[in-house]
């Protein structure tokens, strides 16, 4: 890993460039998986690298909802187990969801390598090897998924992509999470509850939020779910980053 001093003025972003470039050395991120991320990145320039208030509202809006479902799942690909695995793995055993691998890039290698990298890190049970159910309508591999996961889920967490699985989902009747830097990609407008934020600083956070709402009543987590409005905040997102642009300079 190349050295990166502290004191550089851009060392965070650094230091997660480096994780994202090295799992991609290991294999566990496709190549376009750095293209992503770089997208990921510029969206984050715009919104001032910090987690905003709405942001922070769909976390807590994540939390709620993770903790009502019966049947959660986190779903995760590349990027999301070179960035994020232990964050994921605890909120997995905090909200008893399953991870599932789910890979547009599918090939048995990678699929493998990204199950034994959640396990070695302790994560109980990830599903995807098996691969024995399809989303209806997907034509590609991301379609490919566990009939005890992702396919029975009530609310899946699906972070990182940008595509057609999320509407697909949703036509099962499913809620779906994201977490998506561009609050204009086709899985940022599709979701239920989408989290405009770096995935680094947004899965610790539903964490904390999980801890501070899994006491409360069955009412008061029903009501901040219902309370939330997706189309609403992606419109905050983007009059915040066109105002802010125009106070810059
Ligand atoms: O691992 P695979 O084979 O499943 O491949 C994963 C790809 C690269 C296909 C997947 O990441 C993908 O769908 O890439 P896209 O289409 O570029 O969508 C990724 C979305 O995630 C973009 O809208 C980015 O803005 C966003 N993003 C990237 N990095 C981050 C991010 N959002 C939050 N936090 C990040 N760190």
């Amino acid at each position: 890993m190349t050295k990166i001093p502290k004191a550089h003025p851009r060392y965070l972003s650094l230091i997660t460039r480096e994780k994202i470039s090295e799992a991609e050395k290991k294999g566990f991120v496709h190549k376009t998986g750095l293209i992503a991320h770089g997208r990921g990145e510029a969206f984050d320039y715009l919104i001032g690298e910090k987690t905003l208030s709405f942001a922070d509202n769909a976390e807590k809006t994540a939390a709620a909802t993770l903790i009502y479902a019966k049947n959660p799942v986190i779903s995760v690909n590349g990027n999301v187990v070179a960035l994020s695995a232990e964050e994921i793995i605890r909120l997995s055993k905090k909200v008893n969801a399953k991870i599932e691998v789910n890979l547009f890039h599918r090939t048995d290698i990678r699929m493998k390598k990204l199950v034994e990298e959640l396990e070695s890190k302790g994560a109980k049970e990830v599903c995807g090897l098996k691969a024995d159910a399809h989303i209806p309508g997907l034509d590609h591999d991301r379609g490919l998924c566990d009939k005890d996961g992702i396919y029975s889920s009530d609310a899946v967490l699906v972070p990182l992509e940008d595509g057609d699985r999320c509407q697909a989902l949703k036509n099962m009747e499913k809620k779906v999470i994201t977490i998506d830097l561009n609050p204009l990609s086709r899985t940022a407008k599709t979701a239920d509850i989408t989290i405009v934020d770096n995935i680094v600083r947004a899965i610790p956070n539903i964490t904390n939020y999980v801890e501070l709402l899994k006491s409360k009543d069955k009412k008061d987590i029903e009501k901040i779910i219902l309370e939330w409005d997706n189309k609403k905040m992606l419109k905050e997102v983007c009059s915040f980053i066109s105002k802010r642009l125009n106070s810059l300079f």
